[in-house]
C-alpha cells in the first residue's frame, strides 16, 4: 500500500532505504491488525498476557530496565538560530543533528518490520486538530499510538487532504542508552527519536509532537499547545465549566481529571467530567472565549498510588483493553502496583520474584495506556470539533512550603506571571534525581519546543481588544508540615478549592486581597464533612511574606535567565509585587 499523497510516499520510500526494513506496513488502525500485531508480540515476549478472567485483553510490557522514562538530557530542539530554541533546550544544529541520527539509523532496521502510523492529534473533523505520521520499528509502539491518537485510515485521508504532516521517525535502535537520542526540528516539522521504546521518547504524537513541534506552530498560528489537563465540573444547576490545569509529570492531572467529589457534592448533584489528562490545544472562538480540545484519545497515566481510594473512576477503566508498563503482577497473573488496596506482587516489574528489599513491584513510572472512551467520566464533549471553552486555568506544582493552597492571579499578566514562575519537585517521569525542587514555566519546562522568554510573550499576546479570557489561579496540594506529612488531603477534597475558583469565576466567592494575590479565608472554602483542623487551613492560606520576599529575588533571577527575550511587562509585573512585599 501507499498513499495518495506523492510527500509522503517518497519519504516512506527513503527512511525504508536509508533504514534498510524487511517489510513496510501502512497502519490502518483496524481491530484486525490490531489482534494480529498483540499475537506477534505475545510470541516474541514483547507482550505478556495478563489475567484473561479478571483483565481481559490486557497486556504487560517490560522494557528494558534502563529504558523506563522520558531522557530529557538526550532531548534536543534543534533550531538554525540557537537563541531560538532558548535556554530552557538543548541545542544541536539541524546539520549536525541530521548527520547523527542518519549515521544511527542507517540499517537499523533490517531484519524487522518498518510501520507507517497515520495518525490525528484531536477529533478527526475539528478545525483546530493537527496531523502526523510516525515510522517506527516497534509493535509496542504502533499499539499504543492505536490506543493515544486518532491513527489510521481516517487519520490517511485527512493528511491527504490537507497535504501537511508532522514527519516522526522512531527506531528502538538497540535500547543503548548511549545511543539514544529525541531530537526536534521545529522549522521542518519533523522528529526524529532512537534508542529508546519508553513513553515520551518514542509515542511521538504525544510530547514531541502534542506538545514540542505544536507549541512552536501554536507561537506562529496564534493558538497554545499546553501540558495541561481538561476537566469540566457540573454545578447542582446544571451548568458545566471547563477547568484547564498544568501541572509536571507525576503530579496528580490524571486524579484531577477524574476526580470524584466527597459525597456531600455527590448529594447535592456536582458532577465532573473528564475531557482530558494530559494535553491542552486552545485557540480564542469567535466570542473571544478560549476554546480547548484534548488532542490525544487515550491515558497513558502513572499507575503506582492509582487506587479505588485516590482514583477510583481510573480503577474502572482499567480491567480491560490496557497496555501495562513496567507493573508487577499478583500469583494469579493480574497487574499490581504500589498503593492499590487489594492484592499482593509476586513478581516485580523486571520480572523478578517480589523482594521489598530488591525493588518495588512496579517502577515508580510504570503507566498504563487505555482508551479515554473508558474512563466513567469521559464525556463526549471531548469529541466536540470546536473544543469546550475554559473558565479557569490553573497552574500547580509539587512544593512542601510557600506556596498556599490556592490564589488566584489579579489579571492576565499577574497570571502569566505565575505561570511563568512554577516550581515544582522533580519526579520519577524523567530520569536523573527525584525530589529536585526547579523552576517549570507552566509546567512546559521539558515540553516547550521554543525560547521560554518568547513563549512568555505568546502567553501574554492573548490579553487584547476583544478577549474574554479565563481566570488563572495557583494550587499546591502538596504543602508537607514539620513531620513531613501532607497538609491537604488532596484527591477528592481537591473539589473543594474548585469550586471556590468556579464560584470566583461567576462572582459568587469572596477573596481578600494581598501582594501576591487573592486568597480565599478559611470560611471561604467548604470543609463539611472534612477531617482538617482550624489550624492547618489558615496555615494552608496564610502567606509567608520573608519567604515570598525571598521567592520574588529567585524569580528576578529566572527571568533574566531569557534575557532580552522575557517581556517587559513580565519584569515589571514582578517587580510590581516585589515592591508591595517589601
Ligand atoms: O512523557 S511521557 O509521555 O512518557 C509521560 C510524562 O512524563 O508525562
Ligand atoms: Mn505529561
Amino acid at each position: 500500500m501507499t498513499s495518495k499523497l506523492a510527500s509522503l510516499n517518497q519519504w516512506v520510500e527513503s527512511v525504508a532505504q536509508l533504514t534498510q526494513a524487511d517489510a513496510v506496513h501502512w497502519c490502518d488502525g483496524s481491530d484486525a491488525e490490531n489482534t494480529g500485531l498483540v499475537e506477534r508480540m505475545l510470541s516474541n515476549g514483547d507482550l505478556l498476557r495478563l489475567n484473561e478472567q479478571t483483565h481481559p485483553n490486557c497486556y504487560l510490557h517490560r522494557s528494558s530496565p534502563s529504558d523506563v522514562a522520558r531522557v530529557e538530557h538526550l532531548t534536543f530542539v534543534c533550531t538554525q538560530d540557537p537563541a531560538d530554541a532558548g535556554p530552557n533546550n538543548n541545542w544541536m544544529a539541524p546539520d549536525e543533528a541530521h548527520a547523527a541520527m542518519d549515521a544511527l539509523y542507517k540499517g537499523c532496521m533490517r531484519g524487522r518490520t518498518m510501520y507507517v502510523i497515520p495518525y490525528c492529534m484531536g477529533p478527526i473533523d475539528s478545525p483546530l486538530s493537527r496531523c502526523g505520521v510516525e515510522i517506527t520499528d516497534s509493535p509496542y509502539v504502533v499499539a499504543n499510538m492505536r490506543l493515544m491518537t486518532r491513527m489510521g485510515a481516517d487519520a490517511l485521508a485527512r493528511i491527504e487532504r490537507e497535504g501537511a504532516f508532522v514527519k516522526g521517525l522512531h527506531s528502538i535502535g538497540e535500547l543503548d542508552p548511549n545511543r539514544r537520542f529525541i531530537m526536534h526540528f521545529p522549522e521542518e516539522l519533523a522528529i526524529q527519536s532512537y534508542g529508546s521504546g519508553y513513553g515520551g521518547n518514542a509515542l511521538l504524537g504525544k510530547k514531541c509532537h502534542a506538545l514540542r513541534i505544536a507549541s512552536y506552530q501554536a507561537r506562529q498560528e496564534g493558538w497554545l499547545a499546553e501540558h495541561m489537563l481538561i476537566v469540566g465540573i457540573e454545578n447542582p444547576q446544571g451548568e458545566t465549566h471547563y477547568i484547564a490545569a498544568a501541572f509536571p509529570s507525576a503530579c496528580g492531572k490524571t486524579n484531577l481529571a477524574m476526580l470524584i467529589p466527597p459525597e456531600g457534592y455527590r448529594r447535592d448533584g456536582w458532577k465532573v467530567w473528564t475531557v482530558g489528562d494530559d494535553i491542552c490545544w486552545m485557540r480564542p472562538g469567535q466570542d473571544g472565549r478560549l476554546y480547548a480540545i484534548n488532542p490525544e484519545a487515550g491515558y497513558f497515566g502513572v499507575a503506582p498510588g492509582t487506587s479505588e481510594k485516590t482514583n477510583a473512576n481510573a480503577m474502572a477503566m482499567l480491567n480491560r483493553d490496557a497496555i501495562f508498563t513496567n507493573v508487577g503482577v499478583t500469583a494469579d497473573n493480574q497487574p499490581w502496583w504500589e498503593g492499590m488496596t487489594t492484592g499482593e506482587p509476586a513478581k516485580d516489574w523486571q520480572g523478578r520474584p517480589y523482594d521489598k528489599a530488591v525493588s518495588p513491584a512496579a517502577h515508580p513510572n510504570a503507566r498504563f495506556t487505555v482508551s479515554a472512551k473508558q474512563c466513567p467520566s469521559y464525556t463526549d464533549q471531548a469529541e466536540a470539533p470546536q473544543g469546550v471553552p475554559i473558565s479557569a486555568i490553573v497552574f500547580g506544582g509539587r512544593r512542601a512550603s510557600l506556596v498556599p493552597l490556592v490564589l488566584e492571579a489579579r489579571d492576565w499578566t499577574h497570571g502569566v506571571l505565575v505561570g511563568a514562575s512554577m516550581a515544582s519537585e522533580t519526579t520519577a517521569a524523567a530520569t536523573g534525581a527525584v525530589g529536585v525542587v526547579r523552576r517549570d514555566s507552566m509546567a512546559m519546562k521539558p515540553f516547550a519546543g521554543y525560547n521560554f522568554g518568547d513563549y512568555f510573550a505568546h502567553w501574554l499576546s492573548f490579553d487584547k481588544e476583544g478577549a474574554k479570557l479565563p481566570k488563572i489561579f495557583q494550587v499546591n496540594w502538596f504543602r508537607k508540615d514539620a513531620a513531613g506529612k501532607f497538609m491537604w488531603p488532596g484527591f477528592g477534597d481537591n473539589m473543594r478549592v474548585l469550586e471556590w475558583m468556579l464560584k470566583r469565576v461567576t462572582g459568587q466567592a469572596h477573596a481578600i486581597e494581598t501582594p501576591v494575590g487573592n486568597l480565599p479565608l478559611p470560611a471561604d472554602i467548604n470543609t463539611d464533612g472534612l477531617e482538617l483542623d482550624a489550624s492547618t487551613l489558615e496555615q494552608l492560606l496564610a502567606v509567608d511574606r520573608a519567604g515570598w520576599k525571598a521567592e520574588m529575588e529567585s524569580i528576578a533571577e529566572y527571568l533574566d535567565e531569557y534575557g532580552d527575550r522575557t517581556p517587559s511587562a513580565l519584569k515589571a509585573e514582578r517587580a510590581k509585587i516585589a515592591a508591595q512585599l517589601a
